[in-house]
């Protein structure tokens, strides 16, 4: 499979090294001079990035940035360059309070297309191919930062964005799609309809099937492939950092080669903040190198996973990380949605003017991930007020889905009928198969 950028991705480790170093220097002097957020914090340290960042590892003197951080910075405080520069906003929704808004200028906007074709290229992606792109077009990253990516390769971009599936389908088949971008859970659900519908998958043009969004397994990866006939590979990105283009395995499919010459990655030990060694499995943290709108210093993702250091046959030298083994803080992930559960207590709260006891339940029917959202009412509402009770319902299941992206089903039940475990209420219970 040719390699997009070989200067870059098959780049020697020292040489390698002396880029990361200049793009590092110039990222912490770029946030000292114009982030009062990170200014304020080096200042705290008596950290002056022209002075005391001589090695790569001097960055181990920082503090991490946390998702709180860009939350508390909504919406523009910790954007680097004035707005006028800005040339497309993001943003992440579903987690913390306020959603983390995200900024590119337009140089960063050409450095995403790159990093995205290098990832797709990597995946199998060529000018000639037809590309269904099932993420969301919107203020999410997943779509528009594949689309661009897709069409910097020059392949045929089909926009068709997330749902629908019997739609998808039948675009899969008229447009002769080659390759799938999706949740893993997608392409199952994907490949559910096609069986259903009797559609005879091999006379499909696809080949590749590129997913992201959510942790899956090795077992899944099998299932894509033997059901769709693709090869199946994982893709990495998060909102806070780029989108997608940080990570992507290519077709040796054994780890996701990250883009170091524009991210500098670490792992850590969640609970202490160590930095852990190649091969140990702790929480990633990455540092932007080029970005200029939004750059990020020692972020803190919450995605579980290690560093393979080994040489990958492809030829690329870029590092890869392991599959993300899941995370270490309180986001869950359903239908590729980041959610914490604590939030859509305080939405349910300010409904009902207090907080109820309610628990999230995530279930999985014929490879459909669902939220359920259990909420305990009074005795009264519970058993004689039908109406109000539809009412609740509507505006729960509205509001919530208004902050999270995705709609849940919201169950009203009786007071004490949610499960307590030493008198305390599970506030997650993830119901769906391990595999
Ligand atoms: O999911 C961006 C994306 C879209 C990346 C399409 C790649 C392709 P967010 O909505 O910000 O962005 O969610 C990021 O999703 O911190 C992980 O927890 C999880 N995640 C993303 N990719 C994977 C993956 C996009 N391959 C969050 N495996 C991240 C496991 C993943 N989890």
């Amino acid at each position: 499979m040719p390699i997009w950028d070989k200067k870059h991705e098959c780049i020697s480790r020292d040489i390698l090294d002396q880029l990361q170093l200049e793009r590092l220097q110039a990222t912490l002097n770029r946030v000292y001079k114009n982030v009062a957020f990170y200014k304020k914090r080096f200042d705290a340290l008596g950290f002056f990035p022209e002075e005391d960042l001589e090695n790569l590892s001097d960055i181990q003197k920082l503090p991490f940035t946390t998702r709180k951080d860009l939350s508390d910075s909504y919406p523009y405080e910790m954007f680097a360059v004035p707005l006028r520069e800005v040339v497309r906003v993001h943003s992440s929704s579903g987690t913390t309070e306020k959603p983390s808004v995200v900024g590119y200028t337009r140089l960063d906007l050409k450095i995403w297309s790159e990093l995205v074709a290098r990832v797709l290229s990597a995946a199998g992606v060529t000018t000639d191919d037809v590309i269904q792109v099932t993420f969301h077009y919107g203020l999410l990253t997943g779509g528009l930062g594949i689309h661009y990516g897709a069409e910097r390769i020059g392949a045929s971009v089909l926009p068709t964005s997330v749902g629908r599936t019997d739609r998808q389908i039948r675009i899969m088949q008229d447009y002769r799609t080659t390759v799938l971008v999706s949740t893993p859970s997608y392409a199952l659900v994907i490949a559910d309809r096609l069986e259903e519908m009797s559609v005879d998958i091999k006379r499909l043009n696809l080949k590749y099937a590129i997913c992201a969004g959510e942790p899956w397994s090795e077992e899944t990866r099998k299932e894509i492939e033997d059901r769709l006939y693709v090869r199946a590979t994982d893709n990495y990105g998060l909102s806070e950092v780029m989108g997608p283009g940080i990570a992507g395995e290519c077709l040796e499919q054994s780890g996701m080669h990250i883009n170091e010459d524009h991210f500098l990655a670490e792992i850590i030990n969640p609970d202490t903040g160590e930095v852990l060694p190649p091969g140990e499995t702790g929480e990633l943290v990455l540092t932007t190198l080029t970005k200029e709108a939004f750059p990020v210093i020692r972020f803190r993702t919450g995605d579980l996973c290690y560093i393979i250091e080994e040489p990958c046959p492809c030829g690329r030298t870029f590092r890869r990380i392991s599959r993300i083994q899941g995370r270490c803080d309180d986001i869950v992930i359903i239908k590729g949605t980041n959610i914490i559960p604590e939030r859509i207590g305080d939405i349910i709260a300010e409904i009902e003017g207090i907080r109820p006891v309610y628990q999230l339940v995530a279930t999985r029917h014929n490879h459909h991930d669902e939220l359920e959202i259990w909420v305990e009412v009074s005795e009264d509402l519970f058993f004689d007020k039908m109406r109000e009770q539809r009412a609740l319902v509507d505006t729960m299941e509205r509001r919530i889905a208004n902050f999270i992206g995705m709609t849940p089903r919201v169950k009203l039940v009786e007071p004490g009928s949610i499960k307590r475990v030493n008198g305390k209420v599970q506030l997650f219970v993830d119901m769906r198969p391990k595999k």
